[in-house]
């Protein structure tokens, strides 16, 4: 039988700088999800490419003294070594100065003057050559562009529209009838509010300006503008128009496109003009664009003029390419913006990477040689504690199955390291080398068994996110083919036993953490030229949970409480309270009062810190079900970044959180 199909896509990316580690974030994302849909059997189809028409990129080859196809590959060239180096694993990658997309490109365009979709007229506004956007007068901000703050020139020229408003109640009934095609799904009314309702506007699709685009065949004083070339990348890539009669069986396999991956800047242009270019040419529409947030930098927007943009090249040439695509899925819930922090980076590695996961691994190779003889031994009777570790494998990957599904990388990754962290746990609690010493065999093969093969569950299931880490503990642990699928997952206890283990150099190394944050302020310089500074201990203050000690003013009323001053409800309004599900919790480090907690909100999932270390363990809080305050400033407790706060009641000798009832869902709101 033939494998279900999975075309992905990201933005076609504009070669006039090198790219930076936004760009990196929506192709490593795509990446993650193309190799989790091959692990789950599809015949995956993953597109990036580059977008090398228009007048910005003419200018830069200008500026550069190059043909603009010297300056072109060579950008090209660098783009795709990028990708080599982030271990993309793309099925093709567009240009669209190739003749498989300007030659379609050229026909399209014919094709929709003769229907009628396309007509000439004049086009008259103020426009932005760095953006490549027309502006009306009164959209004009202090009579400069909206989106970058630079002059604009005003023109009046002949070009060509795209009738846009023909097909705009198509439109909406196919978001009526689709209501998953806009995810995130706040981005849908603000597309409709925003942009259709107030009347949609023909777009222009040609220029007479410059010349360096695909000249419009019949009239070739017109190069064809910027988004119908860019656009219909995602179709001439895969055989659109071919004659090749191999490639036309190739667009009918693999469209419609089942997810396009954009960020949200652009999301406009990918659920409006696409799917009306899209009926124009009487093709199915995608089945899912999603919108993603920004990689932001502390000081605002990734920008080349902040000279706040970070090389990602040199980031993996640090640390590595695992290192920075768990950095980019873990750390921003897809959807949403994120700070890229150095505090962050070198958490996140140190923490989950070389603690939790690295030396999982590593400590287990080693109890192997030291009390099995190196090779995975034949497990003896499961006692509870390994139904509990199996039990929550089959639940971890139920949760990861649909956390990928929903396409929330953070959370999925949230999933496998909750299942990392109990094994460690479980590592502690059975002690093995105690086994080992008063010579209980049995319970000494079962517990280094079960360890090894929950290792095994998670090495496969890593591989999307980290795919060299995956692969390389398969192959320490010497775990045939057959249990490296995704399907053989499923149960816990496959027949691993006898395979030979190798002791290997850990798979992460611990990074001290001044030096990094030392050597990252080198590669990421504020405005002023100065390093990014970490957050100092003031901008920690009140963080966590209740803070004990904190001291609270207080005016006396006559009888009853004592309260602080009275405040409106306004005021009380502007708290955000959610309800929220610990998932995991483990100990600050020489912080003898806080503990980390993973805390699900529904929609993503967030880390904060809690002065509750001297009354509760970690592992009693997994599950409980908790009020968040969620709109609190992110600050770092002891380096550690917490964002949110947990209610607690307390007394002077005891604490106890605010809880709630099981049913209620994550993410619901308190008031
Ligand atoms: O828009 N955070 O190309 P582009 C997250 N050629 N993602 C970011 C980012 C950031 N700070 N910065 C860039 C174009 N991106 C057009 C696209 S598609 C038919 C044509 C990512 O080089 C994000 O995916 O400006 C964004 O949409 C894209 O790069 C913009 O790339």
């Amino acid at each position: 039988m033939a494998k279900p199909t999975f075309y992905i896509t990201t933005p076609i990316y504009y070669p006039n700088d090198k790219l930076h580690i936004g760009h990196s974030y929506t192709t490593v994302a795509a990446d993650a999800m193309a190799r989790y849909k091959r692990l789950r059997g599809y015949d995956v189809m993953y597109l990036t490419g580059t977008d090398e028409h228009g007048q910005k990129i003419q200018l830069r080859a200008a500026e550069a003294g190059k043909p603009v196809m010297q300056f072109l590959d060579e950008i090209i060239e660098w783009i795709k070594d990028l990708w080599d180096k982030l271990d993309i694993s793309y099925d093709d990658f567009i240009r669209t100065t190739e003749p498989r997309h300007t030659k379609v490109v050229e026909e399209i365009f014919e094709r929709l003057i003769d229907q009628g979709d396309i007509y000439l007229s004049d086009y008259e506004g103020w426009y932005c050559t760095p953006c490549e956007s027309f502006w009306a007068e009164r959209e004009l901000v202090e009579g400069k562009c909206p989106d970058c703050g630079r002059e604009v020139q005003y023109v009046s020229e002949e070009s060509y529209f795209f009738r846009m408003s023909k097909y705009v109640d198509r439109l909406l009934q196919f978001y009526e009838e689709h209501p998953d095609f806009i995810q995130p799904e706040s981005r849908k009314n603000e597309m409709i509010n925003n942009f259709i309702k107030p009347g949609l506007k023909d777009l222009c699709v040609s220029r007479t300006s410059f010349d360096w685009g695909i000249p419009v065949r019949r009239d070739p004083k017109h190069v064809v503008y910027v988004w119908l070339d860019a656009l219909t990348n995602y179709i001439t890539a895969i055989g659109y128009g071919s004659d090749d009669p191999k490639m036309r069986a190739k667009f009918e396999k693999y469209w419609p496109a089942d997810v396009h991956f954009v960020g949200k800047e652009i999301v406009r242009f990918h659920v409006i003009y696409w799917p009306i270019i899209l009926m124009a040419l009487g093709l199915p529409l995608p089945k899912k664009v999603y919108g993603h947030g920004f990689l932001l930098m502390k000081d605002g927007k990734m920008s080349k003029s902040k000279g706040n943009v970070i090389d990602p090249k040199l980031l993996i040439d640090r640390y590595g390419s695992d290192a920075i695509r768990y950095f980019l899925l873990r750390e921003i819930p897809f959807g949403q913006d994120g700070v890229f922090t150095p505090e962050a980076l070198v958490e996140r590695l140190n923490f989950d990477l070389a603690n939790d996961f690295g030396n999982l691994v590593h400590r287990t190779a080693a109890m192997l040689h030291r009390f099995v003889g190196g090779r995975v031994p034949l497990p003896g009777a499961r006692t509870d504690a390994e139904e509990e570790l199996a039990e929550l494998a089959g639940q971890t990957l139920r949760d990861l199955e649909q956390h990928m599904d929903e396409m929330q990388f953070s959370v999925a990754l949230a999933d496998i390291w909750r299942l990392i962290r109990a094994a460690n746990k479980y590592i502690d609690d059975m002690a093995p080398w105690a086994l080992h010493k008063r010579g209980d065999e049995e319970r000494l093969r079962t517990v280094m068994y079960t360890v090894a093969e929950t290792i095994r569950l998670v090495s496969v299931w890593v591989q999307p996110f980290i795919p060299r880490a995956g692969l390389q503990v398969l192959e320490q642990y010497g775990i045939a083919p057959e249990f490296r699928t995704w399907e053989s997952t499923r149960t816990f206890g496959a027949p691993i036993g006898q395979s030979p283990v190798e002791q290997r150099p850990p798979l992460f190394p611990r990074l001290d953490v001044d030096e990094e944050l030392e050597a990252l302020a080198g590669l990421t310089r504020g405005r002023d030229g100065a390093p990014a500074s970490r957050a100092t201990d003031a901008e920690a203050a009140g963080h966590g949970a209740k803070q004990e000690g904190q001291r609270v003013e207080s005016t006396a009323t006559p009888t009853g409480v004592q309260t602080k001053e009275t405040i409106g409800i306004d005021v009380f309004d502007q708290v955000e309270l959610r309800v929220g599900q610990i998932r995991a919790a483990d100990r600050v480090p020489n912080a003898d009062k806080l503990l980390r907690l993973e805390v699900d909100l529904g929609a993503e999932t967030r880390q904060i810190v809690s002065g509750i270390a001297k009354h509760f363990q970690p592992e009693e809080l997994i599950g409980k079900k908790v009020v968040v305050v969620v709109n609190l400033k992110p600050v770092k407790l002891r380096g550690v970044a917490s964002n949110g706060m947990i209610l607690a009641a307390s007394t002077e000798e005891q604490l106890q959180l605010v809880t709630v009832p099981d049913f209620m869902p994550n993410g619901a709101v308190v008031k």
